[in-house]
């Protein structure tokens, strides 16, 4: 080797991995140039081996075995008429520059089979603009109307990153200020196999998979982004996932509820919709032994997924939609080592692909054969003094595009993104063709320039729309 300080750090890294009985990872290494150590070694440096060793060593997910109390969560119900002062406390907020845009856009979109990061993914229905384009435009709406640059941060994966900045290179930062964009690649976990070793992917490369949205807390602040909001005077991280083209990027009844409701410690505050059915595979808000926490929907157990109450209605309905409120002051006690807090891992049994240095072939397992690690964004409930609630309509923000087809698929998103239009410009006086069935007949798409909400339509001037038609507005 020669490099010298290479050398000392591969020694280090050599001797951290004897000493963890990991070092099957060195297998087929003495054959690798400088470049490719030099690759290996800050791998093997970025992973905390000791998290590693402690996740191997205890057995079954943090959150089974539940014998704690569940109950169903407390919830703010809506209310148009009593959110007035939360919505001018949240439009402060906004207005002052205490609030920044937050997108969780590490995911690996396998259920969806697009190539490319799903931010790309073209979701509305008519023009269809990539979802990326859809937030961008929402906040440059917000900015024009409370006369700020609202800060955003994106998390991306070592996946999808390069592909991600190019994208909005691309795109012009589609209008935005780039210094009021920051991107940063959340942390990633190698997969464990049935023997308790890390596994490679290739010779000198860990077999790593991204470390859940969970993640997204610790990147803020490994990344600089934490410290950058806060040089900037964010105090609010408005959070949300990459595949809801309804979500409120910028919500200010949300982000008065989450400063000045009495049932808000303004650490963590969540959105929640009535679940479809019992099935329906969102995670659901409980209050458990007095706090507020999620139990992912495959966690819950199926006595309480399916209980009803005397009415017949779901107790466990509050469905999680994965939007968020969190304080940059919350997401610092939790991710600066100061603590003892940290986010439990979820464990998952996938096929993880890997080379086998005793035949030198790389392995397309049929059957799981190794155990990931993922991180979830809403076990941080958990950590805050109370979470809040907020009930909102399915409709108006939550349309996920998930799946190729079926439920949350883009036929599925783009039929209620239609819907939620069509109900705005109903409410403004507007007639629409609609089925028998209650069916919009056409399509419609409001742009985020036009309206941000229903209200923002009252008093305009509004076209007519004929049956089959499509409406731009
Ligand atoms: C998530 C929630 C579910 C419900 C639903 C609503 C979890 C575990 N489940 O289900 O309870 O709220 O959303 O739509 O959260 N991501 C990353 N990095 C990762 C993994 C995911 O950035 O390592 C992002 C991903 O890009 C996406 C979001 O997190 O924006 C959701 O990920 P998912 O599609 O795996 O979650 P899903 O649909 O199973």
């Amino acid at each position: 080797m020669k490099n010298e300080s290479l050398s000392a750090r591969l020694d280090a890294v050599t001797a951290a991995l004897d000493a963890h009985r990991q070092s099957q990872l060195l297998e087929g290494l003495d054959r690798s140039d400088d470049v490719m150590v030099e690759g290996f070694v800050s791998q093997v440096e970025s992973i905390d081996l000791d998290e590693i060793a402690t996740l191997i060593a205890t057995t079954g997910p943090a959150d089974s075995g539940d014998d704690r109390r569940i109950e169903p969560a407390h919830v703010v119900a809506r209310d148009p008429e009593g959110e007035e002062d939360f919505r001018q406390a949240g439009e402060a907020l906004i207005r002052e520059g205490g609030v920044a845009a937050f997108t969780v856009a590490g995911g690996q979109g396998t259920r969806l089979g697009w190539n490319g990061p799903k931010g790309t993914y073209p979701a509305t229905p008519i023009t269809g603009k990539p979802l990326f384009r859809v937030f961008a435009e929402q906040l440059s709406a917000i900015d024009a109307r409370y006369g700020t640059v609202t800060p955003w941060y994106l998390m991306t994966s070592p996946l999808n990153d390069a592909d991600t900045r190019s994208f909005f290179l691309d795109n012009n930062w589609f209008g935005r200020d780039p210094d009021s964009i920051l991107m940063f690649p959340q942390g990633v976990m190698p997969a464990i196999d049935d023997d308790g070793r890390m596994m490679l992917a290739a010779p000198g490369v860990l077999a790593v998979n991204p470390d859940g949205h969970g993640g997204s807390l610790r990147a803020l602040q490994r990344s600089g982004a934490l410290g950058h909001a806060r040089s900037r005077g964010v105090r609010h991280l408005s959070y949300f996932q990459v595949d809801n083209p309804t979500v409120r990027t910028i919500d200010p009844v949300f982000l008065g509820l989450h400063v000045g409701h009495p049932d808000s410690s303004a650490e963590m505050s969540s959105k929640m919709v009535p679940k479809a059915n019992a099935a329906e595979k969102v995670g659901v808000f409980c209050r458990i032994d007095g706090r507020t926490e999620v139990i992912e929907y495959s966690d819950l157990p199926a006595d309480l997924a399916e209980a009803t109450d005397a009415d017949g209605r779901l107790r466990f309905n509050a469905g999680s939609i994965a939007i968020h409120v969190l304080g940059v002051d919350f997401i610092d006690r939790l991710t600066n080592g100061s603590t003892e807090a940290g986010l439990p891992f979820h464990r998952a049994r996938k096929k993880v692909p890997y080379w086998n240095p005793a035949t030198g072939e790389s392995i397309a397992p049929t059957e799981p054969n190794a155990t990931k690690f993922e991180m979830f964004v809403f076990d941080a409930l958990h950590f805050a003094e109370a979470g809040l609630v907020q009930e909102t309509d399915r409709v108006e923000e939550f349309a996920p595009i998930k799946n190729a087809e079926g439920t949350d698929s883009a036929v599925s998103s783009s039929g209620l993104q239609t819907e939620r239009a069509a109900r705005w410009l109903e409410r403004a006086g507007v007639e629409i063709p609609r089925s028998s069935e209650g069916v919009v007949e056409g399509r419609i798409e409001i742009a985020a320039a036009t309206a941000l909400e229903a209200r923002d339509l009252d008093g305009r001037s509004l076209p007519q729309m004929n049956a089959g038609e499509d409406l731009i507005l």
